[in-house]
């Protein structure tokens, strides 16, 4: 039966299908199309459930078994140790968001950019606290993204209209799911609560946490959202500190750098690694300066990364 207090999703097109809105060890949680929340088990054949996911379940009295999911568009993944974590899958706009200042870490934002590149994911940047102090390496950091052609928008928890530009995004052209990435203390719960009140995500300052790991947000979570314009589900993430890449081979690494890769159809290798190969035309626009220094840098830290787990 339909909640009077629970949303509706259009997309779910049978009473058998959910969406996954967060994952324990033992337990998958879900709504159903008429927006009922439900706790179920995975079959073996759906042990790799990510929230986002689509869902086939079963129910048996009060017990509801998953027995599959639908195939992704995409799935975020990162590299943590030697294993693949899978984070959240079916995105359709995944916001990475940073904060003015230091927590703009573009060598954070480089390895997000390029995994969502290769899944074909669709990445805008939300630089948050425009409350505090712009500095000028925020403002560089911003035209060097938007030059690239990823929208930048900016954003506070602390003003009513702070939020307006995030929201603009979001009723820009339907969306289903969303996800909010990024380093811990930059805002990602924040956002959250303030878009949807009910959430009531735990926030706090990086410096405050003592003894228990460095994250406030420990899993990640998918919360509903809608207005008159906008029906969808808004995943928080665990702030990431490393955000590990060398499962990805060098050609992918240079495929998920458009920008990169652009310019090295115009070096004298056709392998050119950009580092110490004649004519490079990767190096020579970074000596120019018309290929960012930060984005440079990143590449060589990501190749490094890639080089270095191929030698064990
Ligand atoms: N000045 C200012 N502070 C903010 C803003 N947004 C969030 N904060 C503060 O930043 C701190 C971290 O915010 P969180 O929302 O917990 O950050 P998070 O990205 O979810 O962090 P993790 O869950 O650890 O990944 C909190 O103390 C917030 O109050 C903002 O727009 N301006
Ligand atoms: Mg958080
Ligand atoms: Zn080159």
């Amino acid at each position: 039966m339909s909640d009077a207090r629970s949303p509706f999703i259009p997309w779910l097109a049978t009473d058998e299908e959910g969406f996954v809105t967060s994952t324990t060890r033992r337990w998958i949680y879900f709504v159903d199309r008429y927006g009922d929340e439900h706790q179920g088990t995975a079959s073996t054949r759906a042990l790799d459930i990510t929230v986002g996911d689509r869902i086939r379940f079963e129910r048996e009295r009060d017990e509801y078994l998953i027995k599959g999911y639908d195939d992704r568009t995409n799935c975020l993944k990162r590299l943590y140790g030697k294993k693949v974590k899978l984070l959240c899958s079916n995105i359709d706009v995944l916001f990475v968001v940073t904060a003015v200042g230091q927590l703009f870490q573009p060598s954070f934002v480089d390895r997000v950019l390029c995994v969502a590149e290769l899944e074909q994911i669709p990445a805008c940047i939300v630089v948050n606290k425009t409350d505090l102090q712009m500095y000028q390496d925020t403002a560089f950091l911003i035209d060097v993204y938007e030059e690239l052609g990823i929208e930048v928008l900016q954003t506070n928890t602390v003003d009513a209209e702070g939020l307006d530009p995030f929201l603009e995004r979001l009723h820009r052209e339907p969306l289903r799911v969303v996800s909010l990435v990024g380093v811990s203390g930059v805002g990602k719960s924040s956002i959250l609560n303030r878009l949807i009140p009910g959430a009531q995500r735990s926030t706090r300052e990086v410096s405050e946490k003592s003894g228990q790991g460095r994250q406030t947000t420990s899993q990640a979570e998918a919360f509903h959202y809608s207005d008159d314009e906008a029906n969808l589900f808004v995943i928080d993430l665990p702030g990431v500190q490393n955000f590990g890449i060398s499962d990805l081979s060098l050609r992918e690494l240079q495929s998920g750098m458009p920008d990169l890769f652009e310019l090295a159809q115009h070096c004298e290798y056709g392998d050119c690694q950009h580092i110490a190969e004649p004519n490079c035309a990767v190096k020579l626009a970074f000596e120019r300066g018309v290929f960012p220094a930060c984005r440079f840098q990143s590449y060589i830290a990501m190749k490094e990364e890639i080089e270095r787990a191929k030698e064990y």
